[in-house]
């Protein structure tokens, strides 16, 4: 078997450089790991940036998030029982954000790859790559209980940071940055209607919470927690008592609660891997870059990755101009180490971290008056949190 662009993983990385190639007419093959329908409903991130939704509409995909997608115009901090709106719309000259949850921009990418006959092998693991430097490049995978093997012109690593594709790179060939952070999130899910239509942030000395809009009877909420914590430890009483805790103030609606459908324990860690490109084997999305989930960074920054690599593949494919390809690593990190910037700074700006004293909380609140209380914090925040430009 043979492609052009061989795609490791189906998550929303693989999924819309496929797409991106096909509108373009070039030919690729996704071999993903797990069953079509773990993929289709893995719940996981739920922002998205003005430039992952400008990315979506113009390549043909606005029509169910133009229905479902709810635009976001504040983030509303809660910290010394007070509520601190900032209206990133208005602080960024009218950019936005939106709610609409990974998994159905999953949904809307997979129904676009089925509709077009997309290539796609499922419960497909890729055990190897070869010829990744300067040969042909080959896919080993196995599928049906048979190893198979795909050749193409290149790879595209966007098998998420637990894949394979980033081993593939020689040690001596990458440098790896890596902060692992001591706390993690318990997520739940409520069927219950958000009191507000806001995302809100609870900045508490007990720890972070988060509560962010799913659809109109259901929540998200997140609660700081151990990073090895078993999600049984967390009784429906005891969400709710920390919940109302770390994020009701005075003359704001409280938490609304309901029945938890969902629960589980993220952990939390920053991690980039420098270069993003190896010979034929370019990496997107988690394969080359973890963020903490505090500012939503995750999904969005996979798409800023595919958008630098669809664009570079059509240059070269299109216009036989290498140019764009030879720096696609440079343009994607460029960006990248702006968001880690942003998102680490975020993660110890609002959590509470084991062992600090009252001075460094102190600091920490006096971060938070400072993004909320003055036009050049609320600018800075506004600007990272509706998305920096990408590739420029
Ligand atoms: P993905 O989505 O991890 O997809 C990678 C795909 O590769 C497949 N795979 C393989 N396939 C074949 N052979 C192998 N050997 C393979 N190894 C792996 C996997 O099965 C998978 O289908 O990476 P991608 O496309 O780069 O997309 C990145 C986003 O999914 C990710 O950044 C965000 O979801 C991160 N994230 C969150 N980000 C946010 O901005 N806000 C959030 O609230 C948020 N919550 C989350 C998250 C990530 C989570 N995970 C990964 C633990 C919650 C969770 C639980």
């Amino acid at each position: 078997m043979r492609t052009q662009v061989g795609i490791v993983g189906a998550g929303p990385a693989g999924l819309m450089l496929s797409h991106m190639l096909h509108l373009e007419g070039i030919d690729s093959v996704i071999v993903e790991r797990a069953g079509q329908e773990h993929v289709r409903t893995r719940l996981r991130a739920g922002v998205l940036e003005q430039g992952t939704v400008e990315m979506l509409r113009g390549l043909g995909l606005g029509g169910r998030f133009g229905r479902l997608g709810l635009e976001q115009h504040a983030i509303d901090f809660r910290f010394a029982g007070e509520s601190h709106r900032i209206d990133f719309h208005a602080a960024s000259g009218g950019r936005s954000a939106w709610v609409y949850p990974q998994h159905e921009l999953v949904t809307d990418l997979m129904d676009a790859r089925v509709a077009a006959g997309a290539c796609m092998f499922f419960e497909a693991p890729v055990t190897r790559l070869e010829g990744v430097r300067d040969g042909n490049a080959v896919i080993h995978f196995e599928h049906d209980g048979a190893p198979q093997r795909l050749e193409c012109d290149y790879i595209a690593g966007c098998d998420g940071f637990r894949g394979v594709c980033r081993d593939a790179i020689p040690a001596d060939e990458v440098k790896v940055y890596d902060r692992v952070y001591p706390f993690g999130w318990l997520g739940i899910l409520a069927d219950a209607p958000a009191p507000t239509s806001e995302i809100t942030w609870g900045c508490h000395e007990d720890g972070f919470a988060m509560l962010s809009i799913r659809s109109p009877s259901v929540t998200r909420l997140y609660l700081q927690c151990a990073p090895d914590e078993e999600p049984e430890a967390w009784s429906d009483d005891r969400i709710w008592s920390e919940l109302h805790k770390r994020l009701d103030v005075p003359d704001m609606p409280p938490v609304n609660e309901g029945r938890i459908s969902q629960k589980g324990v993220t952990a939390m860690r920053s991690f980039l891997a420098e270069p993003m490109q190896y010979g034929r084997l370019f990496l997107a999305g988690d394969a080359a870059h973890i963020v903490p989930p505090t500012g939503a960074k995750g999904l969005n920054s996979a798409m800023a990755d595919v958008q630098v690599l669809g664009r570079a593949l059509v240059e070269h494919y299109k216009r036989g101009a290498g140019t764009w390809l030879a720096s696609y690593s440079a343009i994607c990190l460029k960006r990248m180490w702006l968001v880690q910037r942003f998102s680490a700074g975020l993660c110890t700006m609002v959590h509470q971290f084991p062992g600090d004293n009252a001075f460094v909380r102190r600091l920490q609140r006096a971060d938070l008056e400072y993004m909320t209380g003055t036009v050049a914090g609320r600018l800075q925040f506004a600007e990272n949190f509706t998305g920096l430009p990408i590739g420029a």
